[in-house]
């Protein structure tokens, strides 16, 4: 059952800067998927935006954009970036971050808006093996959904880029490049906003597939476009996985008379020192040469592996965009007459904005050898981007941790929320008082506690609502079961916020 979808629209429409520029022709890493060249191809990169990324913000926008080509013909790499207006360089990822960004397609054939490319924090690159390109019309309208973070509490302002190969339909290339289509796949899909919870406490030694190890209220969050079944037979020519910190890969199988077969994994190359914790990662995307034949009434399905041994993982997502040929040429092998070469090629190498881990010493206190705060009275006010009482920043009372007695809960209140700006309150292991970066804090706590992204979405006009991803609350009381002890906290959005509470006996 898809929960309610609530889609949040940007009171300002964006004012799209349409500036194609032709790059030039850089040369490709050595790591990097390599580039399928064609008589003809046009190279253009898009900037859209400027976005303008608030501290608070993590809100998902939509909006139509012209940044497309002019003419028709065939889209065969799609590489997707996000920069700095003021450099055009990108952003390191434990400051701006690009959570995700999706390209939804309507080709007014009446599938309504196809989500067709998209981007997260890792960057895959979509590209189609030699003779296949997805069938651009410039009829096709296209729009953005987009999800920004602002991880320190400065303003900034950001174009999402797509670099884009393209075969006009009138270059002699095009000829002998077969039409493809896309087709999204998505464990907690389609919902404008997909995703599920990985916790330490699911699946088993330390490895949590959903939607298969989902259990109970787990259950919840599994997405109907996990599975799909063969409409005609074709062909799939190409897919990637995305992931988030904390995966380890997604899983392409098909099913026939009672009988699966694994298609392709998508595995998180990670190159963070730290192992699946940051999204310093390449997905890897299969190989040239994959091509697989499926019938009419096959049922592909997707899954997404975490690794919960570390860390738990929230509003986490598992998605595979599959290409595909209906052209009965296209080939490809029955994958329960043949074995399918399951394994892949990354698409990218190590990015440079993910070069700050973070976890080095910042001169913040340890809260267990802090003497205790006065015990909390009422909601504890999260104002300005500080735990008003018990941030690891603040200096005096205040920044000692409150306390509570054994089986009472302690209340949060987010009192930045009437600025749309979100917090959330969720465990880590103390002392958590290292510096921030994509692999600091981790939601590590001696228990899991989580209070979900305290606040609202804003309607033009002013209503409020509740998300996603806002929890549509403000308030946020702690698990009433908690032990003697300090517990430390960070708040996922933002970081840098740290505190700390004490129960006592
Ligand atoms: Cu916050």
């Amino acid at each position: 059952m898809p929960r309610h979808v609530v889609l949040v629209i940007a009171a300002a429409f964006l004012s799209a800067l349409a500036f194609p520029v032709i790059a030039s022709a850089a040369a490709p890493k050595l790591s990097e998927i390599s580039h399928v060249n064609y008589a003809g191809m046009q190279k253009i990169r898009y900037r859209y935006g400027p976005v303008t990324i608030t501290p608070g913000q993590n809100v998902i926008r939509i909006n139509a954009t012209d940044l497309k080509p002019k003419v028709a013909g065939f889209i065969t790499r799609f590489k997707p970036d996000l920069v700095r207006v003021k450099d055009l360089k990108p952003p390191p990822v434990d400051v701006l971050h690009l959570h995700h960004a999706v390209w939804l397609i309507n080709r007014h054939d009446g599938e309504g808006d196809t989500p067709s490319f998209a981007a997260g924090e890792e960057k895959t690159i979509v590209q189609l093996p030699l003779g296949f390109g997805y069938a651009y019309k410039p009829t096709d309208t296209w729009t953005v959904n987009d999800m920004l973070h602002n991880l320190l509490p400065n303003p900034d302002s950001v174009y999402i880029q797509w670099e884009i190969d393209f075969v006009p339909a009138t270059s002699p290339a095009a000829a002998s490049i077969k039409s493809t289509s896309m087709h999204w796949m998505d464990v907690a899909g389609l919902r404008t906003y997909p995703v599920f919870d990985a916790k330490r406490s699911f699946g088993k030694n330390g490895r949590y597939t959903f939607p298969n190890d989902a259990r109970g209220s787990q259950q919840a969050a599994i997405g109907s476009a996990h599975q799909w079944t063969i409409p005609h037979d074709l062909t799939l020519v190409q897919t990637a996985g995305h992931l988030h910190p904390g995966g380890l890969w997604t899983d392409l199988k098909v099913t026939r008379n009672g009988v699966t077969k694994p298609l392709f994994r998508s595995v998180a190359d990670y190159f963070e020192p730290a192992g699946a914790v940051s999204w310093d990662v390449a997905m890897t995307a299969t190989k040239p040469e994959w091509r697989v034949r499926l019938k009419e009434g096959d049922v592909v399905s997707v899954s997404a592996t975490y690794d919960t041994s570390k860390a738990s993982w929230y509003e986490s997502m598992g998605i595979m965009v599959l290409a595909i040929s209906d052209d009965p040429a296209a080939g490809g092998v029955d994958p329960f007459g043949a074995k399918v070469d399951t394994r892949g090629v990354i698409t990218h190498g190590h990015l440079s904005e993910n070069n700050n881990h973070g976890g080095e010493s910042i001169g913040l206190p340890d809260a267990r050898q802090l003497l205790s705060g006065s015990p909390a009275v009422g909601p504890l006010s999260i104002y300005d981007f500080t735990y008003t009482r018990g941030d690891l920043g603040l200096i005096g009372r205040n920044g000692r941790p409150p306390t509570v007695k054994t089986g009472q809960s302690l209340t949060f209140r987010n009192d930045d929320a009437t600025k749309e700006i979100w917090h959330t309150i969720t465990a880590c292991k103390s002392p958590c008082n290292g510096a921030s970066g994509i692999a600091n804090p981790l939601a590590n706590g001696p228990v899991d506690f989580d209070s979900g992204e305290l606040g609202y979405s804003f309607l033009p006009g002013g209503n409020h609502i509740g998300g996603p991803p806002a929890s549509g609350a403000i308030e946020w009381a702690t698990p009433s079961n908690l032990k003697p002890g300090t517990y430390s906290y960070f708040c996922r959005i933002h970081v840098f916020m740290r505190g700390s509470f004490r129960v006592t006996k």
